[in-house]
């Protein structure tokens, strides 16, 4: 017995020991992923013994994932297909503590039987003592990248006096965030660049986590491979109301695109009737809430988005009002796709501040282990913008 005991405990720390050290080569052999198919191979999905072995979930049916050798020793098995993804968390050294929470949660719930890697980025390096202890956490690839001066800080062509003043009047009016120059470069960033940052160029498709998150229920398949096979594009959980303002000339600015640019827009079958009550006439603030995005990195790469984002940025909002890389996000996801290509991922439960998502069904919540209490979902509150999308999608 003590021999079998002994041979479980070796064979154990030796499938350990080559699984990091694969997951530690690996990309070194191949550090932009297998491009021709857009697919890196990492470990395989092992469910968690006593899962159910098919349940609904609004990715679809889930079937019971084959249980690749599995050694007895975890969550960790062979090799089968993954998206070219990443987690993508924007930081200060300051967020460490939220940031550890929410990877925790996330590996906790998702990613220890899918591995996907994370990239943090900061407009100054991130210290030691952060890459340590976030490391510690996951055995996935862990990146760390400075953010280019150029994409993050005021550019010059912005009349800093101007800037200035808006930022004093906002600050006066309690403008949540409107005197704040970091927050307002942030949201710049979230809106035009992030995507570009050397680090995120050979991924296809990205996870934004902030700090202090909380991920409620278990997430039983592949968020990223339910996009890539469903033709999906951008992938929310909350929408809500922007604070009015923020935005004053926003609108105004979408419209003059519009006019300019018919070519980009999926005037048939788009998602405008979530955003505007009066087919385009004015704005009705409503946004899918950023902080919680899985999507395409090429959508925000490609030619409709980056004239967008380029006839947004002249026109100075983000320094002159606080746009927020919400509205700018989904207002994009909204008119530039076709509705049927916005998922909303019910069974992911989500909370951001106080607002939480939990699933509504009891299906799902149960097959989630959800930690959140349904009744206490923000979706069908007064603030919440839910209603508007299920009206859209026909809920
Ligand atoms: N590196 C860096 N990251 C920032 C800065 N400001 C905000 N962030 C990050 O940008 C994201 C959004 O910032 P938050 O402060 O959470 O903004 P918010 O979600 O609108 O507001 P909260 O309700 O306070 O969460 C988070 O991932 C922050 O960690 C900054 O000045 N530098
Ligand atoms: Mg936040």
């Amino acid at each position: 017995m003590q021999r079998r005991a002994r041979y479980v405990a070796v064979t154990c720390i030796t499938l350990l020991t080559l699984v990091a050290l694969y997951r530690k080569y690996a990309p070194l052999l191949d550090p932009y992923g297998s491009s021709e198919d857009s697919l890196v191979s990492l470990p395989d999905y092992a469910p968690e013994s006593g899962s159910p072995s098919t349940r609904e979930s609004s990715m679809g049916p889930l079937h019971p994932p084959a249980m690749s050798g599995d050694s007895g020793c975890g969550n960790i098995s062979s090799s089968e297909r993954r998206a070219n993804a990443t987690f993508i968390m924007l930081a200060r050294n300051s967020d460490l503590k939220g940031a550890l929470l929410s990877v925790r949660q996330l590996e906790d719930r998702f990613n220890r039987r899918y591995g996907y890697p994370y990239v943090f980025l900061n407009e100054e390096e991130f210290s030691e003592d952060f890459k340590r202890r976030i490391r510690v956490l996951t055995p996935s690839r862990v990146e760390f990248g400075v953010i280019p001066r150029e994409h993050w800080f005021q550019p010059d062509w912005i009349d800093a006096g101007k800037a200035n003043a808006e930022m004093g009047r906002m600050e006066q009016m309690n403008v949540k965030y409107g005197g704040n120059l970091a927050y307002h470069n942030m949201c710049r960033y979230n809106s035009g660049f992030f995507f570009q940052h050397p680090l995120v160029l050979k991924y296809k498709w990205y996870w934004r986590v902030e700090p202090s998150v909380k991920f409620h229920c278990d997430i039983a398949r592949d968020p990223f491979l339910f996009m890539e096979e469903n033709d999906k594009v951008y992938g929310f959980t909350l929408a809500v109301y922007e604070i009015p303002a923020t935005i004053r000339s926003l609108w105004t600015h979408v419209k003059e695109f519009m006019a300019r640019h018919p070519e980009h827009i999926h005037a048939e079958d788009n998602a405008l009737g979530f955003i505007s009550d009066d087919d385009g006439r004015s704005y009705n603030r409503c946004h899918f809430w950023s902080n919680f995005e899985i999507a395409s990195l090429d959508f925000w790469r490609g030619a409709a988005y980056t004239d967008f984002f380029a006839h947004l940025d002249a026109a100075g909002g983000f320094y002159y009002e606080r746009w927020g890389d919400a509205p700018v996000h989904s207002i994009a996801a909204a008119l530039l796709l076709r509705k049927d290509q916005i998922h909303l991922f019910e069974d992911i439960g989500y909370q951001h501040d106080d607002w939480s998502h939990c699933p509504r069904t009891h299906e799902m919540w149960e097959a989630g282990r959800c930690l959140c209490d349904s009744g206490n979902s923000f979706d069908y509150s007064p603030d919440s913008c839910r209603p508007k999308w299920d009206a859209l999608v026909g809920a």
